[in-house]
C-alpha cells in the first residue's frame, strides 16, 4: 500500500492541475451537474488524494467572466479532509492557454513535432496570465508549508508565482509529456521564462532518464545553470533543484479485479466470436497525431496486401477517444483515420470486415472487456510520454494471455522491456512484429507476460508517489550550493 499519509498535520498536500478531479456543467433546470473527470491524470492522482487528504486546484469545465477566478470548493472524500477548488476559464483562455499554447505549441514541440507548433505571442502572454490564475488559486487555498505539487505542460509558470510570494515554498512538478531535446526546446520563443518557471521548483520529475537527460542539457545550454549530471541536480537562484525519473504507474488492481469477473469475462468471450476471425487485435488511444493511429493502419494494410491469407483471420479494433476537437490538426488527423479504415475495409474486406473504428470514449468495464478479448495490444505512437494503455493491458491480461507490442518511443518501453517492439514509421517492421506475436509459441508468450505483469505491479501507483514523495522530503531538507547562480 502507500506510505503513511505525509507525517506533518500543518502540511497538506496541495495538487494543480489543468483539469480537476470533477466536472461541473451548468444545466439551467436542473441546476449544476458535477460528474468525476475521466482522464489518465485524474484516475492516477485520486487514490493518493485520497490517502493523503488536502485539495486539488483544477478547471471544472466552467466557463466566465473576466473577474470570476474561483468557483465552488467541493468535498472529494467522505472525510471531508480533501477538496476540488475549481478555477474558472473565459472562452478566451481556453482558446489561446488550453488549445493554443497548451495543445497546439508546447504538446507538439516537445513531442518533436516542430512543425505544428504554433507561436502567438498573444496566446503566450494569456498563458502567462492564466497561470497566474491558477497560482493565485493554489495561493489561497494553501498554507506555507504545505507541499503545492504541480501537474504537466499547461502549469510551467505557476511556480514562479508561488515562489515570489513564498521563497520557502515546497513545490514540485511532474511534467506528463517527453521533454525534447535542446536545439528543440529552444525554438520556443519563451524557452527561457518556460524553464525559469520550472526552475522555481524543488523537484522536477518526469517519466524516463532521457527526458531528465534533456532537461538537464537545456537548462546549461539556454540559462547557463550550473547542473550535476549525476545526482541530477540544477543549481539556480541560490537554490539546489533536484530533476530525476519516476515513471508513473496503475492501480492496476483495478482491472485484475474487473478483469476476473464472469460476467466481464463471458462478454470478452462473446466480443472475440463475434469479430469472426481468429485473432482480435486492439488498439486504444485518445485520438491524437502523437499514437500513432494512421501509421499503426498502414501497417495492418501492408499485412494483408503481403499476407493475404490474414485478412480473414484477423480483427483489428481501434477505439480512439475524441480528443481537442476544436485543434485544427486533430479535425484532419480524424479525417485520415477514416479514409484510411475506409480504404483497408474496401481492398481487403470479403465476408469478413478486418478493421474496425469506435470513435468513443468507452466505460472502464467495457475497456477491460476490449483487452480482455484482444490477442494482441498495439501501443505505437511515434511519440508518448509513458503511455498507460500499456500498463492497463498487461494489468487485465497479467494472469491470462496476451500480447504487447510497443513502440521504443513510448516511455514505458523502458520498463516494459519483455514487450515485443516495432518502429511505428514502418509499416513493414510493425507488420512483421505483429505476425511473429500471432505465430508465437504459447511458452514464449507466456514468460514474456509474465515478465511485463511483474514490473507493472512493482512499479504501480504507489510505488509512484512513494518514490515521488521521498525525494521530496529528502531533498527539501539538502541546502544550498553557494556557487549558485
Ligand atoms: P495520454 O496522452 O492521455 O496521457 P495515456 O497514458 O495512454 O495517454 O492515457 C490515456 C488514458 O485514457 C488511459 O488511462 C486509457 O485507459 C484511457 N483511454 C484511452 N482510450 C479510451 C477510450 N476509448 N475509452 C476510455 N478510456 C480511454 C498523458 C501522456 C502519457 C502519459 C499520461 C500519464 O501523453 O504519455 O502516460 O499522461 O502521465
Amino acid at each position: 500500500g502507500l506510505l503513511k499519509p505525509l507525517s506533518y498535520r500543518d502540511r497538506r498536500l496541495v495538487i494543480a492541475s489543468n483539469r480537476g478531479p470533477l466536472t461541473l456543467r451548468d444545466s439551467g433546470s436542473k441546476g449544476l451537474e458535477i460528474t468525476p473527470s475521466v482522464s489518465g491524470l485524474v484516475s492516477a492522482l485520486n487514490p493518493i488524494i485520497d490517502q493523503e487528504g488536502g485539495a486539488w486546484v483544477g478547471w471544472g469545465g466552467r466557463l466566465g467572466k473576466p473577474d470570476e477566478i474561483m468557483g465552488k470548493t467541493l468535498p472529494l472524500t467522505d472525510r471531508n479532509d480533501a477538496f476540488f477548488h475549481e478555477v474558472i476559464l473565459t472562452e478566451e483562455e481556453v482558446e489561446a492557454f488550453y488549445e493554443g499554447i497548451s495543445n497546439s505549441c508546447l504538446w507538439p514541440l516537445c513531442h518533436n513535432f516542430v512543425e505544428k507548433a504554433l507561436f502567438d505571442a498573444e496566446q503566450w502572454q494569456n498563458y502567462r496570465s492564466v497561470n497566474i490564475k491558477y497560482a493565485q488559486t493554489l495561493l489561497q487555498k494553501s498554507q506555507p508549508r504545505d507541499l503545492i505539487w504541480i501537474h504537466d505542460y499547461h502549469l510551467a509558470l505557476v511556480p514562479t508565482s508561488i515562489r515570489l510570494e513564498r521563497p520557502q515554498a515546497q513545490i514540485s512538478l511532474f511534467w506528463h509529456i517527453p521533454f525534447p531535446a535542446p536545439e528543440i526546446f529552444a525554438t520556443l520563443p519563451w524557452a527561457r521564462e518556460l524553464l525559469k518557471g520550472l526552475l522555481d521548483c524543488n523537484l522536477i520529475a518526469f517519466h524516463t532518464e532521457s527526458y531528465v537527460r534533456n532537461f538537464l542539457i537545456t537548462a546549461e545550454e539556454l540559462l547557463g545553470a550550473k547542473v550535476d549530471h549525476v545526482t541530477g541536480s540544477i543549481f539556480w537562484a541560490g537554490r539546489k533543484i533536484i530533476v530525476a525519473a519516476y515513471p508513473i504507474g496503475i492501480d492496476w488492481r483495478d482491472f485484475e479485479s474487473l478483469a476476473s469477473k464472469p460476467e466481464i469475462r463471458q462478454k470478452a468471450h462473446q466480443l472475440k466470436q463475434a469479430s469472426g476471425g481468429d485473432y482480435l487485435i486492439l488498439g486504444v488511444d485518445r485520438l491524437d497525431y502523437t499514437k500513432g493511429i494512421p501509421e499503426r493502419l498502414k501497417a495492418i494494410e501492408w499485412l494483408f496486401e503481403n499476407h493475404p491469407e490474414y485478412k480473414r483471420k484477423i480483427t483489428f479494433i481501434q477505439i480512439a477517444v475524441p480528443s481537442r476537437t476544436q485543434v485544427k490538426a486533430y479535425q484532419s488527423l480524424r479525417r485520415e483515420v477514416e479514409e484510411t479504415v475506409g480504404r483497408i475495409n474496401g481492398r481487403f474486406t470479403e465476408d469478413h470486415i478486418p478493421v474496425r473504428y469506435l470513435f468513443r470514449p468507452l466505460r472502464k468495464d467495457h475497456l477491460v472487456t476490449h483487452y480482455l478479448a484482444a490477442d494482441m495490444c498495439l501501443v505505437t505512437p511515434l511519440r508518448d510520454g509513458l503511455n498507460l494503455v500499456a500498463k492497463e493491458y498487461v494489468a487485465t491480461n497479467g494472469n491470462y494471455s496476451g500480447t504487447l507490442l510497443l513502440s521504443p518511443f513510448a516511455g514505458a518501453a523502458n520498463q516494459l522491456k519483455e514487450a515485443l517492439q516495432a518502429n511505428p514509421y514502418s509499416p513493414q517492421e510493425t507488420a512483421e512484429q505483429i505476425l511473429k506475436g500471432l505465430l508465437m509459441a504459447e511458452g514464449e508468450k507466456k514468460r514474456r507476460l509474465h515478465s511485463l505483469y511483474k514490473s507493472v505491479k512493482e512499479q504501480d501507483i504507489s510505488w509512484w508517489w512513494k518514490r515521488i514523495k521521498q525525494a521530496w522530503l529528502t531533498g527539501s531538507t539538502i541546502t544550498v550550493s553557494p556557487k549558485a547562480t
